[in-house]
C-alpha cells in the first residue's frame, strides 16, 4: 500500500505513521487504553427510505495538550483520549454516501479527490479558482485535537491536520460588504451515490458569520491522524469549526463565497425548527426531539456532560456577547 502525502509524495507503507505510534509520538495516553473500544447502535438505513424517515435519523456530532492558534494550550480535558482510527474512519455522517453510519466508508472507496479545483469568490478582491495544492501551499498546515459533538448526542476526539480558513479568507481580501462566508459540497452524483436520493437539497450546503470565520480555532482540514483525509471524512478538503455541532462541518468542499446576507445551509433549509444557522453546542438547548445535555463517547459506555460551545466557551464565547442563543440556535 502506499500513501500520497499532502505534498503530493507517494509514501510507501512503512512510512505510513500507524495510529499507535502517532499518538505515542506526541506523548498521547498510551494507544492500548483507546482501542477495543466497539461500536454501539451503528445503524444502516437504506439510501431510498422515505425522506422524512431518513430526516428523522439525523440525530445529531472535546481538549488536550496541544497549543493551538491563540498560542495559549486549549487543551483537552484530562478524560478526553483520541477516538480511535477504526471509528473516527468507520462511523460517519455524509449523506452524499449514504445515510447509514458505516455507508461512507462503504460506498466511498471509488471516489477519486484528485484533481480537485476550489472557487473562492464573492465579495472579494482577490477571486481564483485554484488547484488544490495551489490553495494550500501558502498556508502551513497545523494538527489540532479537537472534540466534534454531533446534534445526535454522539462525539468523538480527533487529531485532524490542516490550515487555518482565516488564511485562505484574508489572502481573498473580503470587500467591506462580506459578512458571511458559504460552503458548498460537490455536485456529482455520478461520483457521490447518495445524491441520486432527494434526502438533501444538494449540493449541501453551510456557512459562517465572518468573524466566525476568521477565528484562529476554525480550520479547513485536509488530514486526520496524520494522512490524508479518507474520502468517508470529506477528502480532500473539509471544514472543522469544533464549537458547533458537526454537520457545520462541510465535506468536500468545492466553493467558498463571502456574502453580505445570512446564506443558506443544509440542515437548516430541511428542518428549519431542529436546525439552526448557528448550530453552537449548547447543552442548555435542547433539539425539540431529544435533549442536547449529555452525550455519548463513541468507544465509551457511559454518557458524560455537554460543555458549553463543546468546551471551547473561553476561545469564542465572546463572539456571541449580547445575542439570545435560545433564539439564534
Ligand atoms: N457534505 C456533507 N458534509 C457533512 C455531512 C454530510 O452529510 N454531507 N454530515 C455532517 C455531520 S452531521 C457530521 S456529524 C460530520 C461528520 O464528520 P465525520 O464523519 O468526519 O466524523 O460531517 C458533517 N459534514
Ligand atoms: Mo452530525
Amino acid at each position: 500500500m502506499t500513501m500520497t502525502r499532502h505534498d503530493g509524495r507517494e509514501l510507501p507503507s512503512s512510512e505510513i505513521t500507524s495510529e499507535s505510534l502517532w499518538l505515542n509520538r506526541r506523548s498521547f495516553i498510551a494507544a492500548a487504553g483507546v482501542l477495543g473500544a466497539g461500536l454501539v447502535g451503528a445503524r444502516a438505513v437504506a439510501a431510498n427510505e422515505s425522506r422524512a424517515a431518513l430526516l428523522g435519523t439525523l440525530a445529531g456530532g472535546p481538549s488536550s495538550q496541544g497549543q493551538d492558534a491563540l498560542g495559549k494550550p486549549y487543551g483537552l480535558q484530562p478524560n478526553d483520549r483520541p477516538t480511535p482510527w477504526e471509528d473516527v474512519t468507520g462511523y460517519n455522517n455524509f449523506y452524499e454516501f449514504g445515510t447509514g453510519k458505516d455507508d461512507p466508508k462503504e460506498n466511498s472507496q471509488e471516489f477519486v479527490a484528485k484533481p480537485w479545483t476550489v472557487k473562492v469568490e464573492g465579495l472579494v478582491g482577490k477571486p481564483g479558482n485554484y488547484q488544490l495544492e495551489d490553495f494550500l501551499k501558502p498556508s502551513k498546515m497545523e494538527d489540532r485535537i479537537y472534540r466534534m459533538r454531533c446534534v445526535e448526542a454522539w462525539s468523538m476526539v480527533i487529531p485532524w491536520r490542516g490550515i487555518p480558513l482565516a488564511d485562505v479568507i484574508k489572502r481573498a481580501q473580503p470587500t467591506a460588504g462580506a459578512n458571511f462566508v458559504e460552503f458548498t459540497t460537490l455536485l456529482d452524483p455520478k461520483r457521490m451515490p447518495g445524491q441520486r436520493y432527494p434526502v438533501l437539497d444538494w449540493p449541501y450546503n453551510e456557512g459562517l458569520r465572518l468573524d466566525e470565520a476568521l477565528h484562529p480555532l476554525t480550520l479547513l482540514v485536509t488530514g486526520v491522524y496524520g494522512k490524508d483525509l479518507p474520502n468517508q471524512n470529506g477528502a480532500p478538503l473539509r471544514l472543522v469549526v469544533p464549537w458547533k455541532y458537526g454537520f457545520k462541518g462541510i465535506k468536500s468542499i468545492v466553493r467558498i463565497r463571502l456574502t453580505s446576507t445570512m446564506p443558506p445551509t443544509a440542515w437548516n433549509e430541511a428542518i428549519p425548527n431542529e436546525y439552526g444557522f448557528y448550530a453552537n453546542v449548547n447543552p442548555a438547548v435542547d433539539h425539540p426531539r431529544w435533549s442536547q445535555a449529555s452525550e455519548r463517547r463513541i468507544g465509551e459506555f457511559r454518557r458524560r456532560p455537554t460543555l458549553p460551545f463543546n468546551g471551547y466557551a473561553d476561545e469564542v464565547a465572546s463572539l456571541y456577547s449580547g445575542m439570545d442563543l435560545r433564539r439564534n440556535y
